[in-house]
C-alpha cells in the first residue's frame, strides 16, 4: 500500500478507472477515492468508456465522469477490474495501480492491492484510505457505501461478511446515509420495466411438483410495453424467490428465431447441467443457453420447460 500512496503523492495527473458497463461497485469506488483525493493539489479525472446506467447518477460526482482519456496523464487508479482490456485506457506514459477483489486479477498493475476476499472492491479502498490516514468525506463515504451496498446485494449474498459490515459502519459514520442510497438504488424503476413484468409475470407456471417455476417473455411485450431487452433481468429470480421453488426457468424471444433461457437454483440443484442440455453453461446456481428455434415460441418454450422438468423430477 505504502508503494501505491508514494505513486499517488508524486504524481500530477491521476486517472481513476472504472470498467466498461460499469456498476455501483467500480465507479463508486473511483468515485469515493477520487473525492478522498481531493485537496491534494492534483489534476484527477474519472474516465469511464461507453455508456452509464442512469441509476447511479445520485453518487456525487457522477457528473465529472468522462469518455475522453487525458493525454497527459501520469498515473491511472483501477478500480474493480479483473481485466485490464475492460479499462479502455488510452495511449500515455502512466504507471497503474491496480485496486480490485476479483480473485482472477492478474495483477496487471505496476501496484496491485488486490484482495479476493473482500466483498467489494470499496472495502479494499476503505482499507487504503485508513492506510493512507484519510478519512472519507460525506460525499466519498456515499459512493464507496452504494458500491459496497450494491455488491453485496445489499448484504444479502455469501460475499456478506462480517467486514462488510464494519466497513458499511464506518461509511454510515463518515456520512453516508443508508436509507437514502437504498432508495436511489431501487425505488427508481422505469414505469415501462413494471408494466414488463407484471406481463411476464402473467406467464407463470409451476413445474416438477413445484420445484420449477418458468416465466417467458414475447417481443410482443417489449413491443407493448416500450421496456428495453435489459428491463426483464429480474424476471428468472422472481420465479425462483416462490417458497418451496428450487429452480427458476425465464425464456425469451429473441429476433432471428432464438430463444435465450437463463436459469437460477436456491440451494441443491446444478442448473450448469440443466443448461448443458441445450449448449449452454454458467454456474451451479445461474446458468443460461441460447438456442435456435422453428416452433411456435409458446410451443417451443413448452417443450423446453418440459425437458428441463423431466430431468429434474429424474433427480
Ligand atoms: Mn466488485
Amino acid at each position: 500500500m505504502q508503494e501505491a500512496f508514494n505513486l499517488i503523492n508524486n504524481s500530477s495527473h491521476i486517472v481513476f478507472a472504472s470498467h466498461v458497463n460499469p456498476d455501483a461497485d467500480t465507479l463508486g469506488s473511483a468515485l469515493g477515492l477520487m473525492h478522498a483525493f481531493k485537496t491534494m493539489g492534483k489534476k484527477l479525472t474519472l474516465y469511464n468508456q461507453g455508456e452509464l446506467p442512469k441509476t447511479l447518477d445520485f453518487m456525487p460526482g457522477f457528473e465529472l465522469i468522462t469518455d475522453v482519456f487525458p493525454k497527459d496523464a501520469d498515473l491511472v487508479v483501477a478500480l474493480d477490474c479483473g481485466d485490464i482490456k475492460r479499462l479502455g485506457l488510452g495511449a500515455g506514459a502512466y504507471k497503474i495501480v491496480n485496486i480490485d477483489h476479483h480473485a482472477s486479477n492478474p495483477l496487471y498493475g505496476d501496484e496491485n492491492i488486490v484482495m479476493p476476499k473482500a466483498a467489494s472492491t470499496a472495502s479494499v479502498v476503505v482499507d487504503f484510505l485508513r492506510y493512507c490516514q484519510i478519512r472519507p468525506s460525506a460525499e466519498s463515504a456515499t459512493c464507496l457505501y452504494a458500491a459496497l451496498a450494491s455488491d453485496t446485494g445489499f448484504f444479502k449474498y455469501e460475499s456478506t461478511n462480517e467486514k462488510a459490515f464494519l466497513d458499511a459502519a464506518y461509511l454510515c459514520e463518515c456520512g453516508a446515509k443508508a436509507a437514502d442510497v437504498a432508495r436511489l438504488m431501487t425505488q427508481r424503476e422505469s414505469l415501462s420495466k413494471i408494466k414488463l413484468l407484471s406481463k411476464i409475470l402473467a406467464t407463470l407456471e409451476l413445474a416438477a411438483g413445484g420445484k420449477m417455476a418458468y416465466v417467458y417473455m414475447t417481443k410482443q411485450m417489449l413491443d407493448e410495453t416500450g421496456a428495453k431487452q435489459d428491463e426483464a433481468d429480474g424476471a428468472v429470480e422472481m420465479a425462483r424467490s416462490i417458497d418451496g421453488v428450487e429452480v427458476g426457468l425465464f425464456l425469451r424471444e429473441l429476433d432471428g428465431g432464438h430463444i435465450r433461457g437463463s436459469l437460477r437454483s436456491k440451494s441443491y440443484i446444478d442448473v450448469n447441467s440443466l443448461a448443458a442440455l441445450f449448449g449452454g453453461g454458467g454456474h451451479v446456481r445461474a446458468a443460461g443457453f441460447t438456442i435456435k428455434n422453428e416452433l411456435l415460441f409458446a410451443d417451443a418454450a413448452k417443450k423446453i420447460a418440459d425437458t428441463i422438468e423431466t430431468h429434474i423430477l429424474k433427480g
